[in-house]
């Protein structure tokens, strides 16, 4: 985890853009009150690992509320989600770029079996899924779930690998932040030992 929260401060500290505006699922609309807001790195931010992104979601928070990356735990919570999918941008058709966007599932911990990662729903398995048919395959090793793969009506799922090389992730946000530890400061002041680290991690991950 610590090394989780060292590469996220060095990670917020060079993403220059993000996010559509968040958006709320009401309950007055028969949803759950929380908000939601898809993230996009600007075009010159470096990607991000997946558990990169998961540690930024669970650093950000919203009127009050603190982040997670997204469960989407029924199909009228899909169904809302794709009507503010906020479509493909200026690059389409590749591998994780702007269509697609990180969720909050993982089966890190045992293979095959997915669960959430955070927020109230943390450590479940999935009750309901969205997979996009043959997904997920594990393919070379995937931990992680993206939505809208290539599929935006529907917003189907596949599982990624962590060093997939994230643009996107969609934040949802309802429950009480946790402070952020006294010593971030400090660790956003070493960034230079931290970006060696990360890149070292990266080119021992993308052998
Ligand atoms: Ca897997
Ligand atoms: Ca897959």
């Amino acid at each position: 985890m610590k090394r989780i929260l060292l590469t996220a401060a060095a990670s917020l500290a060079m993403i220059s853009s993000a996010a559509a505006a968040p958006f709320q699922w009401s309950a007055g609309s028969g949803g759950n009150d929380h908000w939601y807001e898809f993230v996009v790195l600007g075009s010159g931010d470096p990607s991000l690992m997946a558990t990169q992104a998961e540690a930024l979601a669970g650093s950000s928070s919203f009127m009050g509320l603190g982040g997670y990356l997204a469960t989407i735990t029924s199909a009228a919570e899909q169904t809302f989600l794709n009507s503010h999918w906020p479509g493909a941008g200026s690059v389409t058709g590749q591998f994780l770029d702007y269509s697609f966007f990180l969720i909050g599932a993982t089966d890190r911990n045992t293979e095959g079996s997915f669960e959430w990662l955070d927020g109230p729903e943390g450590g479940n398995p999935l009750a309901y899924t969205n997979w996009k048919p043959g997904e997920p395959n594990n393919s070379g090793g995937e931990d992680y779930v993206v939505a809208w793969w290539e599929d935006s009506a529907t917003g189907r799922w596949n599982d990624i690998p962590n060093n997939a090389n994230v643009r996107a992730y969609l934040v949802e946000y309802s429950v009480t932040p946790v402070p952020v530890p006294a010593a971030l400061p400090l660790l956003i002041g070493g960034l230079g030992l931290l970006g060696y680290a990360a890149r070292r991690k990266r080119s021992s991950t993308e052998a």
